[in-house]
């Protein structure tokens, strides 16, 4: 009886995995409302949220990204992809758990729209626009 009810889930968990949040691109363009302001970008991760859906970043120089991690013994980290697929890591932070903070050094980008994600828990996740 068990195993009948294991294989039924199965499929189930790695349908909800490959489709992940269905974000996609058109999404992470509707998110992507938001424009740099400096080279020290904030967040913060809380009850498996950000606190925003949308960072943005100077294109062609470096820039800070600090992440407060406000969810005690829960990890998270910051990844930003090419988009949604995450077929391409332009960036990935290391994870901490919280609560702790942790400010990632990330090398200039070229001017898009991309996506980020804490890769522990990809539904949080948003747009990250370089210009
Ligand atoms: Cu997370």
């Amino acid at each position: 009886m068990r195993r009948i009810l294991l294989a039924g889930l199965v499929p189930a968990i790695l349908l909800a995995t490959a489709c992940g949040s269905g974000t996609s691109d058109a999404d992470v363009k509707a998110m992507a409302t938001c424009l740099p302001n400096g080279t020290a970008l904030k967040i913060e991760a809380q009850n498996l949220n950000f606190d925003t859906d949308c960072l943005a970043a100077p294109a062609g120089t470096a820039f800070t990204i600090t992440m407060n991690n406000q969810e005690n013994g829960v990890p998270h980290n910051v990844a930003i992809y090419q988009g949604p697929s995450r077929s391409n890591a332009l960036f990935k932070g290391r994870t901490i758990v919280g609560v702790a903070t942790v400010t990632y050094r990330v090398a200039a980008l070229s001017p898009g729209t991309y996506y980020f994600q804490c890769d522990v828990h990809p539904q949080m996740n948003g747009a990250f626009v370089v210009r």
